[in-house]
């Protein structure tokens, strides 16, 4: 990470692992000859068979797919933004051993009439996956295009039953300094926060990803549960998601809060607003031919209105001024 802040007050004692017991895993887990970071923690002699992530199995192809040149998956998955796994584009893929994704639950919270805490497996059980492809277009003007496997949001959330009050869903990721080490300085408010308004949550293009290239997603993608929301700016896609409130007020959002100016609540891909250091008119995309360097002087391509799904999503936001609402 280039940023090395010392400051670390902002974290409260109480949210992190105190030491010695971080300590003590270390040697647990080096006694029973696992490296620290693996994800096999449910395997350890003594502790309870845990239900790990189902591995994807049978996922079928949604037709709707761009077709365009995907991204080479070396390239998806090592070119990352994830802050909480170190703020360089390398960071998250050499640090992503330290995040132990087993177990995981989530806790379900709000505006809904089947709160609790579930387990990963009683997520994900019900639902099948379906591998959709999907830009990705960060606010950095870059762009990937992606095979992620999963299932719409919506599936899921209507499960809990919203109620009349549940007007925006908010998600929050894991908070660990622990396996999430980026969180030790305050570059941005931990944990990680976004939010969506309730109708756009429950769109069948917004999707809840488990996976990508055909495999689990790895811990640099956001294992074991992300978001992805085709027709917003990345940073809207949460990753490693442990919290799903359903909520009356428009929530926070970490971007925001760090930078309002620059970063709204709607996030929606638009290439007449720009961002206010840069322009969002074009895009760079990442096809593995330019990496690097070599990226930063490649042909540019001209970004779509809500990513290329206006016909889809263009209706949302039809009583909305997006220059005000960006
Ligand atoms: N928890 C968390 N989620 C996050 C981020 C992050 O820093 N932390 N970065 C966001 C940003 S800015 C982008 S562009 C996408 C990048 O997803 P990718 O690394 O899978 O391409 O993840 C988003 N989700
Ligand atoms: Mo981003």
């Amino acid at each position: 990470m280039p940023i090395l802040l010392k400051n670390v007050q902002t974290i409260r004692s109480s949210e992190i692992t105190p030491e010695d017991v971080f300590l003590r895993r270390r040697e647990f887990l080096a006694a029973a000859g696992l490296a620290l970071g693996a994800t096999t923690a449910g395997m350890l002699p003594g502790s309870p068979a845990r239900a790990a992530v189902p591995p994807l199995g049978a996922v079928s192809k949604w037709p709707e797919s761009t077709i365009e040149t995907q991204t080479p998956e070396e390239q998806a998955t090592s070119y990352n933004n994830f802050y909480e796994l170190g703020t360089d584009k390398g960071d998250p893929k050499k640090n992503a051993a330290r995040l132990i994704t087993d177990p995981w639950s989530v806790e379900i919270a709000g505006e809904c009439g089947k709160p609790g805490k579930y387990t990963l497996e009683d997520i994900l059980k019900p639902h099948s996956n379906e591998e959709r492809v999907y830009r990705l277009r960060c606010v950095e003007a870059w762009s990937m295009v992606i095979p992620w496997a999963g299932f719409p949001l919506g599936d899921l959330l209507k499960r809990f039953e919203p109620t009349g009050n549940a007007k925006y869903v908010q998600f929050e990721t894991l908070l660990d300094p622990e396996r999430l080490p980026g969180q030790q300085y305050p570059v941005l408010q931990w944990p990680y926060v976004e939010g969506l308004r309730m109708d756009e949550a429950m769109h069948p293009l917004t999707m809840m990803v488990v996976g990508m290239y055909g495999k689990l997603l790895p811990n640099q993608s956001g294992a074991p549960l992300r978001l992805v929301v085709p027709w917003k700016y990345g940073f809207k896609s949460i990753k490693s998601i442990v919290k799903i409130s359903f909520v009356e007020k428009q929530p926070d959002t970490s971007w925001n809060l760090s930078a309002p100016r620059e970063y709204g609540f709607y996030s929606n891909v638009n290439p007449n607003v720009s961002h206010p250091r840069w322009s969002q008119a074009k895009e760079r995309r990442l096809d593995g031919e330019s990496k690097g360097l070599s990226a930063l002087f490649a042909e540019k391509r001209d970004t779509l209105m809500f990513n290329g799904y206006a016909d889809e999503v263009a209706g949302l936001y039809s009583d909305l001024d997006l220059k005000a609402n960006f």
